[in-house]
């Protein structure tokens, strides 16, 4: 290893760092002033969050390169967390905590007669992914930095993030989510770094000057990828790690000879075209979509990223040999698999590294995290597409095929089955390029995000390779971070914890635990009940000031806040509401205690069966909120655009977290996490996540109904007819009726057809077969309810038992057992 550049330690500024109320008042009028070329009388709300934003990240910059230098000095391991996502919601109100300096903030600002709460409710937040997969980078980012392991997040800096969600005449609108229209203050942008990232065009194949064998990929086009910085700062440190981003550029602004000819349009087609790539999230969830786009901005990103980390492991060594001894590189799913691919390419061609070393390389840096069962959401690319997009690479991944192929032939002789099974392209029908199989083969390590999720991909969709090599098999479970979902989100409730038990519980979050004996003290629980009134009643405030929709906050919050999905069946909620207002119209007086039930989520645009899920639960609010003869004891809401900002409003108001998937289809979740720690309880099935938060909350204080994985196998095995269900169901046929009816449909008898046909003649997620145990576990929820001292006290006990589900623990769980990376002290001078 040879040093190649000198380090010094990096000046540290005079000002702008001090985290002292007057002095962040100065410096938040002259980033007004020096910033946005204004003063206070004049500055728009907009300017002012603006200022302060700025006033934040620089207090922020010290700390990330105090990081920055520390960990170049470092020899150990950097992760790098490459995903199409990142979820990381608003920045303003979660910097200021993580700085300490959110009550100085306040009081800079009251000086000043600004409302620190209007500035954090004016900020839009980065919606760069679409549900749980995103939120998880967002967390992981969280606990690296907080647990000081260094670590760069590698995604897309989209121009339009996930589509806002308005809702006309009950059905979803999506609309353009322009988030960078008002500017982002937290990046920092690096135009002077630029990696080229070839599509299309052809290979030669040769020997070069010195007669050793090249592959020369030349022709097609060239985009560039310019990366854009979020610093991720950790709590209680003074770590700070990188999200970064790329943006895509083209090589040249103007075609000339076209300008010159005088086609202006041709001239700006090419930019047009290279620019498109990191134009727009793709806002299908589990759904894949083949897409050439799509397929453009996975290699983008990957490509742009490992040029990345080899360009900075060159500043210090001579050869990317020993690459692998500094870098652990986590796939967020099969999104990034290329990664596999595009490393054997840049260390044999354009490094020129012999094939086999560049292989253990590659295979020694790697890991694959998979994210779902669902076989339509398994990614496969038509091979004359990747063909024609990627050529170069085609021909590596051929070649890794050629030579796995072979290893599993001495291990498996004669099984052409399974070698057909596992090999990287499909030669079913139409050739396909099997990105999960591609994943599995070029990494040392597989997990799945639950105990369960893990299990069952062992059984199946990666048998296979589980069968080859069943040591690089493994599970973490996903986790939450407590500092934006607990202390962030619900400040009161963070206020009772530590007062009971201390802060420690925010960075270790097993420290909850010694919240049990408080479940036992009537004046504890009396206050933990009085919190959550008070979230409750803040969301019903706001619902009623944004939306104009009126729910009593002395009612049960039952909660069902995620994507909208037939496996997670927001369908068997809706069914059971239409069932007990059924109910309530024959027996006023029946039914439990009130209830307000509550929807969010966004369905993916083509995702038709969704969005007439979301114009059902509209039509059943409609109505039932309507009714003035059910005495408000009966209310139904659809909160629109679910997004971070809401679900951190939405999880602390909640009494009842329902988490209904079929078993076996929900990888893991983590809105069932996020709920607990917040005092809801859960209704649930024994899928992902949901087996082991029951485990560990207890039984007695878990809701649980429905098939499990296996007797939902055992089902289907069966030939499952949900017809003979229905005979023997009145209810549920009672409900499919007033569907049919025309009632929440104000007289459309069609409108929910398509839905109810689908539930009668197929069913595919079992929502009839799991509907009479769901309906009665919902009539032991109305009861515990009716007791509110046992109800609070099972909250406080879900809380004290949910330390487990920290992503502090996940993360912990990587670094010790994939990555082998560890924690790296920052010191402040
Ligand atoms: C190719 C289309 C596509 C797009 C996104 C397929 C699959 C995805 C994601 C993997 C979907 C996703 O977000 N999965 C969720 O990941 C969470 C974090 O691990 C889990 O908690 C959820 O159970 C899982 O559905």
């Amino acid at each position: 290893m040879t040093e190649k550049r000198r380090s010094f330690a990096p000046p540290v500024p005079t000002s702008r760092t001090s985290l002292d109320s007057a002095e962040i008042e100065k410096d938040f009028l002259e980033n007004l002033f020096c910033q946005q070329g204004k003063f206070h009388e004049v500055a728009t709300r907009n300017d002012h969050y603006l200022a302060l934003a700025y006033t934040v990240r620089d207090r922020m910059l010290q700390r990330w390169v105090a990081s920055a230098h520390t960990y170049f000095d470092q020899a150990s391991r950097t992760v790098a967390y490459l995903s199409a996502e990142f979820l990381i919601g608003p920045q303003l109100d979660h910097n200021l905590m993580v700085l300490g300096i959110t009550e100085p903030a306040r009081q800079a600002l009251a000086r000043l007669g600004i409302s620190l709460d209007d500035l954090v409710l004016h900020e839009e937040e980065p919606g760069l992914g679409n549900g749980g997969l995103g939120r998880l980078a967002a967390c992981y980012m969280d606990s690296l930095a907080t647990l000081k392991i260094p670590a760069i997040g590698y995604g897309i800096r989209y121009e339009f993030g996930i589509f806002d969600q308005q809702i006309r005449d009950g059905w979803q609108v999506e609309v353009a989510d322009r988030w960078l229209r008002l500017g982002f203050p937290w990046e920092i942008a690096h135009p002077d770094i630029e990696h080229p990232v070839r599509f299309g065009g052809h290979v030669e194949h040769g020997d070069d000057a010195e007669g050793r064998y090249r592959a020369v990929w030349t022709g097609g086009r060239v985009v560039m990828g310019t990366p854009y910085d979020t610093p991720i700062l950790g709590y209680g440190v003074t770590n700070a790690n990188v999200l970064r981003l790329w943006q895509a550029i083209s090589v040249q602004s103007l075609d000339l000879s076209a300008f010159n000819t005088g086609d202006h349009y041709r001239a700006v087609e090419e930019r047009i075209a290279s620019e498109t790539i990191s134009r727009v999230l793709y806002p299908s969830d589990q759904a894949y979509s083949g897409k050439a786009l799509r397929l453009q901005q996975q290699y983008f990103f990957v490509s742009c990223s490992l040029q990345d980390m080899i360009r900075i492991y060159l500043q210090k060594h001579t050869s990317p040999a020993g690459f692998d001894a500094r870098y652990a590189i986590q796939l967020n799913d099969t999104h990034p698999a290329l990664a596999v691919v595009e490393l054997m390419r840049l260390l044999v061609d354009e490094h020129g590294l012999p094939w086999d070393e560049a292989w253990g390389i590659t295979t020694r840096a790697t890991a694959y995290t998979n994210h779902t069962l669902l076989p339509e959401a398994l990614e496969t690319w038509p091979l004359p597409m990747f063909r024609e997009l990627l050529p170069r690479p085609l021909e590596i991944l051929y070649e890794i095929n050629r030579r796995f192929l072979d290893d599993v032939r001495v291990r498996f002789p004669g099984d052409d089955e399974r070698l057909a099974r596992m090999s990287l392209v499909d030669e079913h029908g139409e050739k396909r390029v099997r990105m999960a199989n591609l994943a599995c083969v070029g990494s040392h390590s597989i997990n799945g995000v639950a105990a369960l999720h893990s299990e069952l991909l062992a059984q199946t969709v990666l048998r296979d390779f589980h069968d080859l090599h069943p040591e690089r098999f493994t599970n973490v479970t996903n986790g939450v971070t407590p500092r934006r979902f607990v202390q962030l989100a619900n400040p009161e409730l963070t206020a009772l914890l530590t007062e009971a038990i201390g802060s420690s519980w925010t960075r270790d979050l097993e420290r909850l635990s010694d919240l049990e004996p408080f479940a036992h003290d009537a004046a504890f629980a009396a206050r933990f009940a009085e919190v959550k009134l008070r979230a409750k009643t803040r969301f019903a405030e706001r619902l009623r000031r944004d939306h104009g929709i009126s729910l009593d906050p002395h009612t049960l919050f039952d909660m069902q806040v995620k994507r909208i999905h037939e496996y997670k069946r927001q369908h068997l909620n809706v069914l059971r509401v239409v069932a007990l207002y059924l109910k309530l119209k024959r027996e006023p007086h029946g039914g439990g205690p009130p209830r307000s039930v509550i929807f969010g989520g966004k369905a993916a645009p083509g995702y038709g069966m969704a969005k007439l899920i979301i114009r059902l639960i509209h039509g059943v609010a409609e109505v039932v909120n309507a009714d003035t003869t059910l005495q408000s004891r009966l209310r139904v809401a659809f909160v629109p655009d679910f997004n971070v900002k809401n679900a951190m409003l939405l999880y602390p108001a909640a009494d009842l977290s329902e988490q209904i998937s079929t078993a076996g289809k929900e990888a893991s979740g983590t809105g069932n996490m996020k709920f607990s720690l917040n005092g809801a309880l859960t209704i649930g099935t024994l899928d992902g996540a949901n087996v082991e938060i029951r485990e560990r909350v207890g039984k007695e204080h878990f809701f649980l109904f429905g098939l499990t994985a296996a007797e939902v196998e055992a089902r289907w095995a069966k030939g499952y007819r949900p017809a003979e269900v229905l005979e023997h169901a009145p209810e549920l046929q009672g409900a499919l009726e007033a569907l049919r009816s025309g009632l929440f449909s104000r007289g459309d008898r069609g409108m929910y057809e398509p839905l109810v046909r689908s539930l009668v003649e197929v069913d595919p997620f079992l929502v009839c077969a799991d509907f009479a145990s769901y309906l009665e576990c919902q009539e032991d929820v109305s009861r515990a309810f009716s007791d509110p001292r046992a109800w609070t006290r099972s909250a406080i006990l879900n809380v004290a038992r949910m330390g487990y589900f920290s992503s502090d623990r996940s993360i912990r769980e990587y670094a010790s057992r994939i990555w082998r990376a560890g924690p790296v002290d920052v010191v402040l001078d």
